[in-house]
């Protein structure tokens, strides 16, 4: 075995081995070179090769977001650092373990005119859950060791990216037979989430309250036991709203917000405002229930996070700093049952919802919204289902989709520059076959996605190429004008057909709806190579069949 001869990159390798981070993404450069000889060399790691910085971060961050441990990126110096940013703010706001390891030249050579060079310390600094910035000397060995394991303990202890800046001076690509540093592991500690607080107040208010949210965001499957759930959904008094990311079902839960209570009306919303609003999870993607509940303010939110309490609705009245399953656990066994027809009121209204819903699909020309429920009604169950950010999660809340899928969509910072990347990420960590529903804009927009050599052929791309960013057709403001085209909706004639090609993916498209049925079906076929399905809708008839949904669903 060989090792590189910096004492850094021998201390960063084998901290990562001794804390468990063993899947390294790469890219090409040079003063890197000691980084990626110590981990390439080294049988412990998983290492993948991806060229562009911006795709390679967002694809750590789609094993990461599978695996639930770190996931390290290795780059050169200069602007190549500065493009792993969108995926750190994603993984900032999604808490989703990512190391970032940027190589850097000594001090004296920054800003002196030096090329390749920027000023790399703490350059993620309000985005970041720790930065350390090292000393390349032996004089600076026991510095760095604390510093490296404070970082790599931070990120796994609290589930964010960290970043950790390494001076390499040249040579940069001598090696060496022996390790001749042995670093000292200080282990992470394990987070305690035994609840501090006192729930007699609060289980006094919740047991005197008929009307009760519980509100639940992003969350990975199976992340909340089951028979928590079930006591929620038994409650008459409990309303439990879940997104399509939340990955929580009962059939007593309200699954499509926006189906529910976009055409309420003022009184109906009053009827709806809680006394009590309990959060669990990330971020809601639904803006009406946002909307709702800021103007309809319950008298208490109290939000369950081991780390932290977004005031999303301005009126956050306790974080429990704790996980979902502990404070379910204490609360739920202390909680009396309240007479209510609270829950059973509104599941008369989503009854009725669902069954306008499917009369409403009957009758709608092809359009986004016919495509997706034919795709809903297509896809196979016990898959991955990876959506990007766009009008793609906004329609996938409005349907049905089976409990067995797992859904992941990048809600963080709702950025549609690296979704596939993710995608990809997420289906070479998981056993089970991946989809991927995009929109055209920010398909192309991280077209980067496909240079990667680890694709796996259970891999499927299903494209909705509506010729434009389709949201800003359904958002308010004038639709008819040049610079709506150019400048809002930003029309293209581009598709994917070259890209499958030249990335060896197989291509099909669908342009009518009368072969949409079929295709669907041979798409989700096994195949021996990825798959992209490009479907074509008229950007013109789908922003109508949208708004008169929520019309005709009252
Ligand atoms: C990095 C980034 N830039 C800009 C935006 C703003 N934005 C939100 S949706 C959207 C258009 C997406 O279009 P497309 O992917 O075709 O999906 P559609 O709206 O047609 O469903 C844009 C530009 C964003 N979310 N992220």
């Amino acid at each position: 075995m060989k090792y590189s001869k910096k004492d850094l990159s021998q201390t960063i390798t084998q901290l990562c081995v001794a804390k468990g981070i063993t899947n390294i993404v790469i890219s090409p450069g040079s003063r890197n070179a000691p980084l990626t000889i110590g981990f390439t060399e080294d049988n412990n790691f998983n290492c993948y090769s991806i060229v562009d910085e911006r795709s390679a971060a967002f694809f750590a961050l789609g094993l990461a977001q599978q695996l639930k441990k770190p996931v390290a990126l290795v780059c050169s110096s200069g602007s190549a650092l500065l493009n792993y940013y969108p995926a750190i703010a994603e993984a900032f706001y999604s808490d989703i373990p990512l190391v970032v390891l940027s190589a850097d030249r000594p001090d004296y050579l920054i800003n002196i005119g030096d090329g390749q060079t920027i000023m790399q310390e703490n350059v993620f600094e309000n985005h970041i859950l720790e930065s350390a910035n090292c000393m390349e000397g032996s004089v600076f060995q026991d510095f760095n060791e604390e510093i490296i394991n404070s970082a790599l303990n931070k990120s796994i202890e609290f589930q964010g990216p960290v970043h950790i800046n390494i001076p390499f001076e040249e040579p940069l690509y001598e090696v060496v037979s022996e390790a001749t540093i042995h670093p000292k592991n200080n282990p992470p500690k394990i987070l305690n989430t035994t609840i501090s607080d006192d729930l007699s107040e609060f289980l006094k208010e919740w047991n005197s309250a008929k009307k009760k949210i519980v509100l639940v965001g992003v969350m990975p499957p199976n992340t909340i036991e089951r028979q928590f759930l079930n006591q929620l959904a038994e409650d008459e008094s409990v309303m439990v709203l879940t997104e399509t990311t939340s990955n929580l079902h009962h059939d007593n839960f309200f699954p499509s917000i926006d189906q529910l209570i976009a055409p309420l009306t003022e009184k109906e919303f009053e009827n709806l405002q809680p006394e009590i609003l309990l959060t669990f999870g990330g971020m809601i993607v639904s803006k009406k229930v946002k909307a709702f509940i800021r103007k309809h303010s319950p008298q208490q939110h109290w939000h369950v996070d081991t780390k932290k309490a977004f005031d999303t609705y301005f009126c956050l009245s306790h974080h429990f700093k704790t996980s979902a399953n502990e404070f379910l656990k204490e609360f739920l066994s202390k909680t009396e049952a309240v007479k209510s027809e609270f829950q059973k009121e509104w599941l008369n209204v989503k009854e009725h919802r669902l069954v306008q819903h499917s009369k409403y699909v009957e009758q709608i020309p092809y359009s986004d919204f016919k495509v997706f429920s034919e795709i809903v009604n297509a896809i196979p169950n016990n898959i991955q289902l990876q959506l990007s950010n766009s009008a793609t999660i906004r329609y996938a809340q409005l349907f049905e989709i089976d409990k067995s899928i797992e859904m992941f969509c990048n809600r963080g910072t709702s950025g549609i520059d690296g979704c596939t990347s993710t995608a990809i990420g997420a289906s070479v960590a998981s056993d089970k076959p991946t989809v991927f529903i995009t929109g055209d804009l920010s398909f192309l927009y991280d077209s980067n996605a496909l240079w990667n050599n680890y694709i796996p052929n259970n891999f499927k791309i299903i494209i909705i190429n509506n010729g434009g960013g389709g949201i800003f057709r359904i958002l308010p403001g004038e639709k008819d004008s040049d610079n709506f085209n150019t400048y809002f909706e930003t029309k293209h004639h581009l598709t994917a057909a070259h890209l499958a090609t030249m990335y060896g993916f197989e291509y099909n498209s669908v342009v009518e709806e009368i072969e949409l049925k079929d295709k669907l079906v041979t798409f989700f076929k096994a195949s021996d190579k990825p798959n992209i399905l490009e479907i074509f809708t008229p950007s013109k008839v789908n922003d109508r069949v949208l708004l008169d949904y929520f019309k005709f669903i009252k």
